[in-house]
């Protein structure tokens, strides 16, 4: 049992208070939708925009600022919509222009902000472009939009290079040219269906410039950037054997790079901070982004943003996505990839404050998103093992008791700590991984491309259950789902928990309302003194405004005993019961005035 109860004075400062009138995007709560998961207009099983449309109440009653919808565009869906054919119009099965209009106008009216999803790394292989390039050959100006190479070999029947896809296989497609001889070959580092631009060539930067334009015109009030540390290449398309990516905890952490040869080490970055693969984190991609926002500025109020999607280490290389001519946001990876562990959690908060303060963005944080294990699966799996791409039913299961009471206490942490926190359709419901969905179901290619090797990520994706005595759950009207819901999802329905004191979703309307009323997004953030050990402890204040002085205590027990809280503390929420003397009992969270 921690006996102290020390001086409230003895904090250690960790970040100042942002402005009282701060633009929006510094402590925006952004719920993100996956459109073909949240709600179902007309019971084709897909989720469409008139669905979201109807059922945005919900959110503003949640108390979110914005929505990030994943990419609703025209699309084979090869990849889910991340495999764009047309930027500038809806799938048929999502709706129209039309209803996305409305979509936005709606949630400006009930005033949430509306982020839309980019994908520039690669189109659509459906993408007129892209058949333009087929059509016209070699060395054509069409060819040069995409990364067209010649093979190796005698022959060219060997790829350009040796990169694989992130999605598993070779990271190249030889082309039959039109005379029906075997041709060049195209990159793409994700699906064979998702051919990478080419970012040298302006007139893809055009593009892209005008179709931010495109949507600015129809009001959305931001983007989110697919693979934003992708876009540029190292000139010449060199070898790499190291890690591959800098997509997930296993591979990207320093201790994971693999010995380099020669050739690689010679591109070591100046600042030492180890090997950089040839495909991410180029110094030319934050030209694109310098030149995004002053289209973005260009624009009439209210403020329009960017966030990047760039799994890019360490946090200081993150941070240059984030200086003051680039974009507003990047996800804080390192946060969702730390286990549940305290010492670990400190660090990354630590760092996080000290490199985004360092080029003045507001911090962001996320624990779930559309492409992990949700948290309430993940932190019920041995914390000891890196975070896993799915989770099949023969693999080991998460406990989903401990997993639930982890993630909540992690989502009081992340919505008590200052900046922007992302929330993923349903975690404010406690919502666990589908984690035994037979593999016909399955659609994510990583699954395909691996050969079931990596399960992939459509346990996340798994259609939202709204009322538990309805058909699909409430998702649609009919029985339709694109991908089966568990039988546990019924007790977990909005229905089922609304009203309901001491359910999640209940508990993250609270966090949600009592973060905005107390303004813990703009607060200044230091350590409390009960910090160490299996104890993460944030002091929040807010600067400035009515507010000034008010002092929240955002306070998480990791380890085995319990902990008492500073004498005088009056505890606003919990994540959990607490203990019959007032002190936080395992892996529970705090907010406590002090
Ligand atoms: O999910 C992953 C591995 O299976 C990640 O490596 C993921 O591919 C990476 O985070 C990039 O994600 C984004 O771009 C992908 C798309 O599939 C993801 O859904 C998207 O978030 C390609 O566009």
């Amino acid at each position: 049992m921690t006996q102290s109860t020390p001086d409230a004075t003895a904090l250690t400062p960790l970040h100042d208070a942002d402005p009282a009138d701060a633009p929006w995007w510094r402590d925006a709560v952004i719920y993100q939708i996956y459109p073909r998961s949240w709600a179902d207009s007309d019971g084709d099983g897909i989720g469409d925009l008139p669905g979201i449309t109807a059922r945005l109440p919900y959110l503003r009653d949640l108390g979110v600022d914005a929505i990030w919808l994943s990419p609703f565009y025209v699309s084979p869906m090869h990849d889910a919509g991340y495999d764009v054919a047309d930027y500038r119009d809806i799938d048929p099965v999502f709706g129209s222009l039309p209803d996305a209009d409305a979509l936005i106008s709606t949630a400006h009216d009930l005033g949430l902000k509306v982020v839309v999803d980019l994908v520039p790394n690669h189109s659509s292989s459906e993408h007129e472009w892209f058949k333009a390039a087929l059509a016209a050959g070699p060395g054509s100006a069409e060819r040069g939009r995409y990364v067209f190479r010649e093979g190796k070999g005698a022959n060219g029947e060997e790829p350009p290079n040796n990169w694989p896809s992130v999605f598993g296989g070779e990271g190249w497609t030889r082309v039959t040219e039109a005379d029906g001889t075997p041709g060049e070959w195209y990159l793409h580092i994700f699906d064979t269906t998702q051919p990478d631009y080419d970012w040298t060539n302006p007139e893809v930067g055009d593009e892209f410039a005008s179709i931010l334009e495109f949507w600015c015109a129809r009001g959305v009030d931001g983007f989110r950037v697919d693979v934003a540390h992708g876009l540029v290449k190292e000139a010449g398309l060199p070898d790499w054997h190291g890690p591959m990516q800098m997509l997930d905890a296993a591979d990207s952490s320093a201790e994971a790079a693999l010995p380099v040869g020669e050739e690689e080490s010679a591109r070591i970055h100046e600042t030492g901070d180890g090997p950089r693969p040839p495909m991410w984190d180029q110094e030319g991609v934050h030209d694109i982004y310098r030149r995004w926002r002053s289209v973005l500025d260009a624009q009439p109020a209210p403020e329009r943003i960017l966030c990047a999607e760039a799994w890019v280490k360490p946090e200081s290389r993150l941070a240059r996505y984030v200086r003051s001519d680039e974009m507003h946001q990047a996800f804080n990876f390192d946060f969702l990839d730390t286990h549940w562990d305290a010492e670990r959690l400190r660090e990354v908060i630590t760092t996080s404050f000290r490199e985004n303060d360092h080029v003045g963005a507001p911090t962001t944080w996320v624990l779930s998103n559309h492409d992990v294990v949700r948290h309430a699966s993940r932190l019920g799996l041995d914390q000891s093992l890196p975070r896993p791409n799915g989770i099949g039913a023969d693999q080991a299961q998460p406990n989903a008791e401990l997993g639930l009471k982890r993630a909540r206490a992690a989502t009081m942490l992340m919505l008590g700590l200052p900046g922007s926190s992302y929330v993923y359709q349903g975690e404010e419901l406690g919502l666990p991984e589908s984690t035994d969905m037979p593999d016909e179901f399955r659609q994510d290619p990583t699954f395909h491309r691996t050969e079931g090797k990596e399960i992939g990520r459509d346990g996340c994706r798994v259609p939202m259950p709204w009322v538990r005595d309805a058909p699909s759950l409430g998702f649609g009207p009919s029985d339709a789902t694109w991908l089966p819901q568990p039988e546990a999802y019924g007790a977990y329905a909005v229905d089922q928990q609304e009203g309901v004191e001491g359910s999640t979703l209940e508990l993250y309307r609270s966090m949600l309302s009592v973060r905005r009323a107390d303004r813990l997004g703009l607060g200044s953030a230091a350590w409390h003194d009960l910090s160490g050990g299996d104890v993460v402890a944030v002091v929040n204040a807010s600067g400035s405004g009515s507010d000034a002085g008010r002092r929240m205590l955002v306070l998480v027990n990791l380890g085995a005993e319990p902990v008492a809280l500073p004498s005088g503390a009056e505890v606003v929420l919990s994540s959990g019961p607490l203990g019959a003397d007032g002190q936080v009992p395992t892996d529970v969270a705090v907010w406590a005035r002090l």
